[in-house]
C-alpha cells in the first residue's frame, strides 16, 4: 500500500501527536481495541425490561385476527402489544422520511415478509421470543409482487390499499435534465448504445445490529432513548412530532456504534414499540434485534432497474446520456435521504464528463418487499449513478473499439472547467480529473497490465482490467435542495476552552466507526495549537450537544468539519484581543504560531513576548481586566450553513483474473487515487479507503438479498448474505491527489462513501473485460461463480429473482 507521509514541518504534542493534521493513532481505539466500547446492548438499567418482535412469515396476507391470550398468560410477561393497541394510541403507522408513512404493526395486512405484526415485553428476551410463539394470526395469503417490472401490471395486486383510492404500486416519476436537447444529441449522434442492467438490492449490515432501550420516567414524564442511530437530534425531533411528547422532555443518547453504513439513519417500528412497551409498563424497555431481523427488515439498498443510452461522436467523443429507471422502494416508501428529490441526487449520473445533453427519468413502485431506504454508504443515489454512467462508458469503449482509459481521458471535465455547472443543475466545486486518472495508471503499470493481458489472452487465460472514474456531491447541507421532514441542514458546534488550557468540542453528528474523537480533535488541535489529545469530543446526546442532523452521506467533514474549524477561529480571534490586554500591546501587533508548546499569539519581532492559548485560557475565566465588551471565558458557538455540498472524486482500477472453468473471480490488484481535499487524518481516510473498496468488492462479487415469487427472502442470514473477507481482497494500493474545495473553511471534502461509490464498477468492468473474449456484453452483479459461468454461455443471471 503507497502512504502519504506527513509534511515534516508539522509541529508534534508531547505525547507525539501531531498538533493538526496527520497521522495519529485514533482516540477512541484504547476502549475498542481492549473491547471496553459501550454500546446499546451493554445499557442496563434498575427494572429493565427485555422484549421482542413477531414478524410475518408471508410477503402478502391479510390479518383476519390476532389472539394474544395465551402469551398474555405467559409468567414474566409484562404486555403484549399489537396494531389495534397502538391504533388506540394513534400510533399504528408512523411517518417515513419520505413522507410515506409505514406500520409500526400490522392491523390490516402485512406487506413484505418479517413485517412487525406483535409486540412482547417480558423479564427477559427469552420470555418474550417464547411468548411470541404463543401468538396465534390468522392470515389470509394473498399473492405478492417482488419484481418491480411486474409492479405496475394492471393485473398485480395492489400493495398499498391503506390509501383511500389508490389502485396501482406507483409511487413517483421524477426526472432531470433536458429531455428535449438529449433526443436532438441522440437523433445527430454517431453512435449510440444502450444497455439494460440492475444494481441489486444490498444491505449495509453493520457488526451491531439495530436496538434501544427506551424509559418514559413516570415521575418526570422525560423520555430517554439509547438507540443505535446516526443522527440523534433528527431522531429527537420526530419523537417529538410523531408521538407528541414535548421536545425538551426528549434526550437520545447514541452510544458507541458498532457500525452504520446508513443502516442506522431512519427510525424503525422496534424503536417506537419500546417507547410504547415503556410507556406501557412503566419501566425502562430493551429492544435488540438479531442478525436476520436486521438483514430481512431494517433497510435496504439499490434496487435500481436502469436502462442507459449514450450518444458519441465515432471518434470517441461523448455528447448525451439518457437514462430511464425503474426503482424498487419495497412496501413502505422509506428512502432515507436528505434531498427534496424522490430519487435523491441520481441527478449526479452525469458523472464525470463534460456532455453537451443529458436527461433521466426515475419511477418509484412498491413491492412487497422490506422498505427501501437507499442506506449503505449510498450517498443517496449517486452509487447506482456513478454505476450507471461507468458501465455506460466502458460499453461504448467496446462499442468503438477505444481504450476505455483513453476514452475516459478525452471526456473528462477538464480543470479549467471548475466551478462546472452540471447538465443537470449541480455546481462541482473543484477538480482535477485527469492528473487523478493518470495517477492511479500510473500506480497500475497500465499498459504492462494490456500487455499483460494481451498475452494471457492469447494463452487462453482470462485477465480483465477495469476502470471507474467518480464524483459525489456530499455534505448535505444547502438549502435549496434539501431538508428532512422540514428540518434545515445546518449544524451546531460549540466549544469551551477549559481554564487549564484543555478543550471540549461538542458535535451534532455522531459517529459509528469514522474515528471523529481523534479527527475533530485534530481540527481544534490544528486552528488552535493544542496538542490533540487535550481536546475532548462530545457527541451522541441530544441534552449535550447543539442541534444537526447527524452523520450519513459524507456530510460531516463538509459541514461540522467546517463548524469546528470555524467555532475554533473564532477563539482564536478572542484569544488575541485577550493576549493583547495581557501583553499592553495592540492585537495588530500580534501574530499567530504553532510551537512545539502549542499555539501561541506573540509579538511581531519579539517572539520572546506570548502567551499560549492555555495561558490565554486562564487569563479569560481568571482577574485579568479583559478590554470593554469582551465577555469572559474562553467559550463559544457557531452554526454552520453550507454554501454548497463538497464534490470528492477518484480514479480506481481494478485487476481481476477469471478461472474460465469455473466462472470464480479473483480480485488481483485493486489501485484507488481518492481526492477529498487536505486529509485531516491520513490513516482514517485510507481506512475508510479500505473499508468502502471490500464493500464495493462485495457487492460486485457476492452480497444480494433476493426473493422467490412467493416473496420470501432469500438472504436472511451470514450463510446465504455473503460478505467480503481478507480473502476476496487483495492488498490495497492507494494514492491521492489533493483539490481543495473552495467553499470549505479548511477546503476538505468528505470521504467515507467514495470507496463504496467508486468500486463497484470498477470491479464489474474488470470482470467483463476478462470475460470479453466470450463475446459477453453485460452480466448483473453479483458476479458469482456461477452468473459468470452462466454469462460466458450466453446467458447471463437475472439475479434479483431466487429460484427455488
Ligand atoms: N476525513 C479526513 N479528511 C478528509 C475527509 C474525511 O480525515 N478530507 C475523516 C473524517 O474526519 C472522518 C472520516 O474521515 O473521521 C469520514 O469522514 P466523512 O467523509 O466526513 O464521513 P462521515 O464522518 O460523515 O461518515 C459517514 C460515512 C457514511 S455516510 C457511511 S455510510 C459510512 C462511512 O462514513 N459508514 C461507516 N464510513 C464508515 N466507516 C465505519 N467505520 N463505519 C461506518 O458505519
Ligand atoms: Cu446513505 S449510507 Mo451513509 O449516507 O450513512
Amino acid at each position: 500500500m503507497t502512504t502519504t507521509a506527513d509534511a515534516p514541518s508539522v509541529p508534534r504534542s508531547a505525547a507525539g501527536n501531531p498538533i493538526g493534521f496527520g497521522r495519529m493513532p485514533r482516540k477512541e481505539d484504547a476502549r475498542f481495541l481492549r473491547g471496553q466500547g459501550h454500546y446499546v446492548d451493554d445499557v442496563r438499567m434498575p427494572g429493565m425490561l427485555e422484549s421482542a418482535i413477531l414478524r410475518s412469515p408471508y410477503a402478502h396476507a391479510r390479518i383476519r385476527s390476532i389472539d394474544t391470550t395465551a402469551a398474555a398468560a405467559l409468567p414474566g410477561v409484562h404486555a403484549v402489544i399489537t396494531g389495534q393497541t397502538l391504533a388506540g394510541l394513534n400510533l399504528a403507522w408512523m411517518p417515513t422520511l419520505s413522507a410515506d408513512v409505514q406500520a409500526v404493526l400490522a392491523t390490516d395486512k402485512v406487506r413484505f415478509q418479517h413485517q412487525e405484526v406483535a409486540y412482547v415485553v417480558a423479564d427477559t428476551e427469552y420470555i418474550a421470543r417464547d411468548a411470541l410463539e404463543l401468538i396465534e394470526v390468522d392470515y389470509e395469503p394473498l399473492p405478492a409482487v417482488v419484481d418491480a417490472k411486474r409492479a405496475l401490471d394492471p393485473d398485480a395486486p395492489v400493495i398499498r390499499d391503506d390509501v383511500d383510492g389508490r389502485t396501482d404500486n406507483h409511487i413517483f416519476d421524477w426526472e432531470a435534465g433536458d429531455a428535449a436537447e438529449t433526443a436532438r444529441v441522440f437523433d445527430a449522434a454517431e453512435v449510440v448504445v444502450t444497455q439494460e442492467m440492475l444494481y441489486p438490492r444490498v444491505h449495509p449490515a453493520p457488526m451491531e445490529t439495530c436496538g434501544t432501550v427506551a424509559h418514559m420516567d413516570p415521575v418526570t414524564g422525560k423520555l430517554t432513548v439509547y438507540s443505535t442511530n446516526q443522527a440523534p437530534h433528527a431522531h429527537r425531533t420526530i419523537y417529538a412530532l410523531v408521538a407528541g411528547i414535548p421536545e425538551h422532555k426528549i434526550r437520545i443518547i447514541s452510544p458507541d456504534i458498532g457500525g452504520g453504513f446508513g443502516n442506522k439513519v431512519g427510525i424503525y417500528p422496534g424503536y417506537v414499540l419500546a417507547v410504547v412497551g415503556s410507556i406501557v409498563t412503566g419501566r425502562p424497555v430493551k429492544w435488540m434485534e438479531d442478525r436476520s431481523e436486521n438483514l430481512m427488515a431494517t433497510s435496504f439498498a439499490r434496487d435500481y432497474h436502469m436502462t442507459g443510452s449514450i450518444a458519441s461522436t465515432r471518434d470517441g467523443k461523448i455528447t448525451g446520456l439518457k437514462v430511464d429507471v425503474l426503482a424498487d422502494h419495497g412496501a413502505f416508501n422509506g428512502t432515507a435521504q436528505p434531498t427534496k428529490f424522490p430519487a435523491g441526487f441520481f441527478h449526479i449520473f452525469t458523472g464525470s464528463y463534460d456532455l453537451q445533453a443529458a436527461h433521466c427519468k426515475v419511477s418509484g413502485v412498491y413491492t412487497n418487499k422490506a422498505p427501501g431506504g437507499v442506506a449503505y454508504a449510498c450517498s443517496f443515489r449517486i452509487t447506482e449513478a456513478v454505476y450507471l454512467v461507468e458501465r455506460m462508458v466502458d460499453l461504448l469503449a467496446r462499442e468503438l473499439d477505444m481504450d476505455p482509459a483513453q476514452l475516459r481521458l478525452k471526456n473528462l471535465l477538464r480543470p479549467e472547467q471548475f466551478p462546472y455547472t452540471s447538465k443537470t443543475g449541480w455546481e462541482y466545486d473543484s477538480g482535477e480529473y485527469p492528473r487523478a486518472l493518470k495517477l492511479a495508471m500510473q500506480i497500475a503499470g497500465y499498459d504492462e497490465l494490456r500487455k499483460e493481458q494481451a498475452e494471457k489472452r492469447a494463452r487462453g487465460e482470462l485477465m480483465g482490467i477495469g476502470i471507474s472514474f467518480f464524483t459525489e456531491g456530499v455534505g448535505a447541507g444547502p438549502k435549496k435542495h434539501m431538508d428532512i421532514l422540514g428540518l434545515g441542514m445546518a449544524d451546531g458546534c460549540e466549544l469551551r476552552v477549559h481554564p487549564t488550557g484543555t478543550a471540549q468540542l461538542r458535535l451534532s453528528v455522531q459517529s459509528q466507526g469514522q474515528g471523529h474523537e481523534t479527527t475533530y480533535a485534530q481540527i481544534v488541535a490544528q486552528e488552535l495549537g493544542l496538542p490533540p489529545e487535550d481536546v475532548e469530543v462530545i457527541h451522541g446526546d441530544t441534552d449535550n450537544t447543539p442541534f444537526g442532523l447527524g452523520t450519513y452521506g459524507s456530510r460531516s467533514t463538509p459541514v461540522s468539519g467546517a463548524a469546528a474549524a470555524i467555532v475554533a477561529q473564532r477563539i482564536r480571534t478572542k484569544a488575541r484581543i485577550v493576549a493583547a490586554a495581557a501583553l499592553e500591546v495592540s492585537a495588530d501587533d500580534l501574530e499567530w504560531q504553532i510551537t512545539a508548546a502549542g499555539g501561541r499569539w506573540q509579538v511581531k519581532g519579539d517572539p520572546e513576548q506570548g502567551k499560549t492559548i492555555a495561558e490565554i485560557a486562564m487569563l479569560s475565566h481568571g482577574t485579568l481586566e479583559l478590554p470593554e465588551g469582551v465577555e469572559g471565558h474562553l467559550d463559544a458557538s457557531v452554526v454552520y450553513d453550507p454554501p454548497n455540498l463538497t464534490y470528492p472524486f477518484g480514479a480506481y482500477i481494478c485487476v481481476t483474473d477469471v478461472d474460465p472453468g469455473t466462472g470464480q473471480v479473483k480480485v488481483r490488484r485493486f489501485i484507488a487515487v481518492d481526492d477529498c481535499g487536505p486529509r485531516i487524518n491520513p490513516m482514517i481516510v485510507e481506512g475508510q479507503v479500505h473499508g468502502g473498496l471490500a464493500d464495493g468488492i462485495g457487492m460486485a462479487l457476492m452480497q444480494l438479498i433476493a426473493f422467490d415469487a412467493d416473496g420470501n427472502c432469500v438472504g436472511g442470514s451470514f450463510m446465504d448474505y455473503l460478505l467480503p473477507t481478507a480473502l476476496e481482497c487483495p492488498s490495497y494500493e492507494l494514492g491521492e491527489t489533493v483539490t481543495p474545495s473552495p467553499h470549505h473553511p479548511l477546503g476538505l471534502k468528505g470521504v467515507g462513501e467514495s470507496a463504496t461509490v467508486g468500486s463497484p464498477p470498477a470491479v464489474v468492468n474488470s470482470v467483463l473485460d476478462a470475460i470479453a473474449p466470450f463475446g459477453v456484453r453485460h452480466a448483473d452483479m453479483p458476479l458469482t461463480p456461477a452468473n459468470v459461468w452462466m454469462a460466458m454461455q450466453g446467458t447471463p443471471m437475472r439475479t434479483d429473482l431466487a429460484v427455488t
